[in-house]
């Protein structure tokens, strides 16, 4: 579909998160994935608690990002990227065997390492300092260490996973992996650099500024 005929992409946002969740909101792998295919969006923000009701149609966990456009109403980040991909060869190759290239990844970033890797974003942020962690802790950094060295192996001199071009696979990879520790990514080198360098790209500096600009909310009563 020529992407000057579509209906501009509406993307959920939240208008207010804690600090330490902004530029980490996943609204943002679906405003890269707009930015990178140069099509259009705009938001629709939720205010703390505007996440019930009937945005539950939307999003049946209250979460965020739902996301339609003229064609299809979604949510989950990873379908609406793959949706999005589908729809620009600036993501996803079109080629059957590129194109399950890059399926490959997409799954491998949120299935194979965006579970080690929120485990410990789990225990170092949302339940820091309960006792159940220090036990826990170890055995899911090692996890979280070993599927990032088999991916810098895998990686090698490449500059991303499917060679020398980016890929929607890349763009979720990314966003995965620069949650991770930023020590346990630097015992990767080549990792660390390929993080560096996909954020560097443009329409990840502009999501990234988006994301950020849409913070105009206040927090919810009682916030401190
Ligand atoms: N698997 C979902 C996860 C979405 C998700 O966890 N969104 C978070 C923000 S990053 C959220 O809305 N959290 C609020 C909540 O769970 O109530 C996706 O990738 O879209």
């Amino acid at each position: 579909m020529n992407a000057m005929t579509q209906t501009p992409a509406t993307v959920s946002a939240f208008a207010w998160v804690p600090d330490f969740a902004k530029g980490h909101v996943r609204d943002l792998r679906v405003r890269w994935a707009l930015e990178e295919a140069s099509l259009p969006y705009g938001t629709a923000k939720l205010s703390p608690g505007e996440n019930a009701g009937a945005y539950r149609d939307q999003q049946p966990f209250g979460q965020v990002p739902a996301y339609r456009d003229g064609e299809v109403e979604m949510f989950e980040s990873g379908a609406i990227v793959l949706h999005i991909a589908e729809r620009s060869e600036a993501l996803m190759p079109r080629d059957a065997a590129g194109r399950a290239r890059v399926l490959t990844w997409m799954f491998c970033a949120l299935n194979t390492m965006e579970i080690p890797i929120g485990s410990l974003a789990d225990i170092d942020i949302f339940n820091a300092g309960a006792a159940w962690t220090k036990e826990r802790r170890p055995a899911v950094e090692a996890w979280a260490r070993k599927r990032l060295a088999e991916l810098a192996l895998r990686l090698g001199d490449n500059d991303y996973l499917d060679g020398d071009r980016f890929t929607a696979g890349d763009l979720l990879m990314t966003d995965v992996l620069r949650n991770a520790p930023a020590a346990l990514l630097a015992e990767q080198p080549k990792l660390a650099a390929y993080v560096e360098r996909c954020m560097a790209r443009p329409a990840f500096q502009k999501a990234l500024a988006a994301q950020m600009a849409d913070f105009t909310g206040s927090p919810p009563p009682g916030w401190n």
